[in-house]
């Protein structure tokens, strides 16, 4: 009998087990932020299943509402925001949500609040519910200033300030990604007990990965440091073999593969989106705090992605993020544009 690997099958690491054990390494905290997880693990366990369900429960189709980037949602996007929004303000935490379902953020009234911040992104990838690809929640957490009086600021601070980062991902697992400032630890729902379990502890990002992920298809709006790069990808000149090609459409999904397999995830600014598509507070921000806690870097073309400042709370920016060196070139790519422009 393997006793190392009994002991390991009876002695179950779950998420709420490992952030109180990072909790008692801060003797001042108060236990509120591990209420604020659970509510955001209630979440997501409820989206899991609605997702699995979706076929059969005929969730399937079109909401009939539009969001605020004018997409046309998805029964589940609407339920799945309800369903987070509810658990997050019945935590007793928060003060302000911003969701990408919500054109405005949501003040949580004053007898409910608490000191944190959350932006989310309750579906993302929700375009890819009918053909069965995977699909998630990314999650970003701030403290406010003053939780009885909390101000739009609060959700417009730079990513520096998050205090924690996540997503969960619908896919053949149900798959929790977290990290709240001392690296990055995965945790993957058994069903059987309906709790996360560590699966993949302290994830590193590889220094170098063999994968490109990009919506190539945009290649003859890109500029030239991003198409540049691109082309190296396929073509090196220093005798390696070219990487290969992934793209799913679904950004926790890509971004979940970029950390565990590296290599570079980009969604370039390009003429038809010069800011780039994906949203700075509840997609950027959250997967570029969690590639540089697994050692990997997140940079915008211009700056270190955290360094942003949004204005709004559906500000778009273009984003490289993945494998320490695979950015690196990138960077390098853009600083020769910027001398040469000089
Ligand atoms: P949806 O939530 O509308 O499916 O958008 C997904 C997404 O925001 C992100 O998850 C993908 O990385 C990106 O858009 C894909 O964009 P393209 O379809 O333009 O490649």
């Amino acid at each position: 009998m393997d006793h190392a690997a009994e002991a390991q099958r009876t002695d179950l690491m779950t998420i709420t087990r490992h952030v109180l054990n990072e909790q008692s390494k801060h003797p001042e905290a108060h236990g509120d932020f591990t209420i604020l997880l659970n509510h955001i693990v209630l979440g997501c366990k409820f989206v899991c299943n609605a997702v699995q369900k979706a076929g059969l429960a005929k969730l399937l189709g079109l909401g009939g509402e539009t969001n605020v980037q004018g997409e046309a949602q998805k029964k589940l996007d609407v339920l799945s925001n309800e369903v987070f929004v509810k658990a997050l303000i019945s935590s007793g935490r928060t003060c302000i949500l911003a969701s990408e379902e919500n054109e405005e953020a949501i003040f949580v009234e004053p007898s409910k609040r608490g000191r944190y911040c959350v932006v989310f992104d309750p579906l993302d990838g929700s375009s890819n519910i009918d053909c069965g690809v995977s699909v998630g929640t990314i999650f970003g957490i701030y403290m406010a200033k003053d939780k009885t009086n909390p101000t739009l600021d609060d959700v417009l601070q730079s990513g520096k300030n998050m205090l924690a980062a996540g997503y969960c991902m619908y896919g053949s697992a149900c798959t929790l990604v977290l990290s709240t400032g001392n690296g990055v630890n995965g945790f993957t729902l058994d069903p059987s007990i309906g709790e996360f379990i560590l699966t993949h502890p302290d994830i590193k990002v590889p220094k170098k990965g063999k994968i490109y992920s990009t919506n190539e298809g945009n290649t003859k709006y890109w500029d030239e440091p991003t198409a540049k790069y691109v082309e190296k990808c396929k073509f090196p000149k220093d005798g390696s073999s070219p990487k290969s090609l992934r793209y799913i459409g679904s950004m926790v999904a890509d971004v979940h593969r970029t950390l565990l397999y590296g290599g570079i995830f980009l969604y370039p600014a390009d003429r038809k989106n010069p800011n780039g598509k994906l949203r700075v507070l509840y997609e950027v921000f959250p997967m570029s705090y969690l590639m540089e806690q697994a050692g990997g870097q997140a940079f915008t073309g211009k700056q270190q992605a955290l360094e942003l400042l949004p204005k709004k709370i559906h500000d778009q920016s273009p984003i490289f993020l993945g494998s320490y060196d695979d950015i690196e070139e990138i960077k390098s790519l853009y600083a020769a544009a910027e001398e040469t422009k000089a």
